[in-house]
């Protein structure tokens, strides 16, 4: 996890230690870095400002040896998240009953899968929650979370297919409102997210169940693109935490950075594996463990 991420940091500062904060040969170690935090899907205007930072500390003599230098790539990085807010998911969803969470994110990320592992965390919990598969678009998608739904033992919510997602959704807010669930999950059609009808319909829904939270699903491995569909979703939808999946094959590491600084919305969970039980509360604290330098 997040292995290529640390090398980069633990190089960089260890080139910087070597020429002892030699501030001419600064320029070309900072231009290095740059290009490869780019190259490790953190976005360029990330990898600028970190650089930027970093050379400004350094300028002013505020960094000056290698425990400075670590823990202030800490500060910025922290910083972002900070910015981001945090979001303490089981007393937000203590707040309101039931609790409407509808599920945004393009296909094959691991939308159906993630609400299937928060489903679990939340029955574990001692939560009663209810799954709506308001995908009526892809055969099959609805048996998908049927399937999920017996091994977990947690009730999923379907309509015909050819029924409009939007009324699907709105019929089961009912159907937990009068049976008592304290969550509902709802699982939407992932299609590409440039594609017209889908963000329609996606309006359509967030219109008539005005969800508590929007949570967009993106696949760490696809680097970049999680970013713009970050970027878009949060620009045509709104989006109020991010899910990221699929971290557990992911050495890439900087897709949590990119995400929480363009769009300004915490990593409420991130996918380590392909069990019920493999996924975890997002905890920048533990991330930078993992990719700064001791
Ligand atoms: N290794 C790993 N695999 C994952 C994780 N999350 C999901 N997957 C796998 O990714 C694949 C796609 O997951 P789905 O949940 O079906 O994705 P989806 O976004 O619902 O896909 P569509 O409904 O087709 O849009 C499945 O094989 C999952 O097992 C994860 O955190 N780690
Ligand atoms: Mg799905």
């Amino acid at each position: 996890m997040f292995k290529r991420l640390k090398n980069i940091f633990s190089n960089f500062v260890d080139k910087i230690s070597s020429i002892a904060f030699s501030k001419d040969k600064l320029y070309s170690e900072l231009e290095e870095l740059k290009m490869e935090l780019v190259s490790s899907d953190v976005a360029l205007e990330v990898a600028e400002d970190i650089s930027k930072k970093v050379s400004e500390a350094i300028e002013r003599n505020i960094v000056r040896d290698r425990a400075s230098l670590v823990a202030y790539l800490r500060e910025i990085i922290l910083g972002y998240f900070k910015e981001a807010g945090t979001i303490d998911f089981d007393n937000v969803i203590r707040s309101k009953r039931p609790f409407k969470i509808v599920f945004l994110g393009v296909n094959g990320v691991g939308k159906t899968t993630t609400i299937a592992k928060i489903a679990f965390y939340l029955k574990e919990k001692g939560f009663k929650p209810l799954m709506v598969a308001a995908d009526t678009f892809r055969a099959g998608a609805q048996e998908q979370l049927k399937i999920h739904g017996d091994r977990i033992g947690v009730p999923v919510f379907t309509g015909r297919y050819g029924v409009s997602p939007a009324s699907i959704a709105y019929d089961s807010i009912l159907h937990a409102q009068s049976k008592g669930y304290d969550v509902v999950l709802i699982d939407t059609a992932g299609r590409m997210h440039t594609d017209v009808d889908l963000v329609e319909e996606l309006k359509k829904i967030v219109k008539v169940v005005k969800p508590d939270m929007r949570i967009l699903v993106v696949d760490a491995l696809t680097g970049n693109d999680a970013l713009e569909q970050a970027r878009f979703f949060s620009e045509k939808i709104g989006v109020d935490a991010v899910v990221i999946a699929k971290v557990d094959a992911y050495e890439q590491g900087g897709v949590p950075i990119s995400i929480v600084y363009a769009i300004r919305k915490p990593v409420l969970f991130i996918g380590v594996g392909q069990d019920y039980k493999d996924l975890k509360l997002f905890d920048p604290i533990e991330y930078l463990e993992r990719v700064l330098p001791a």
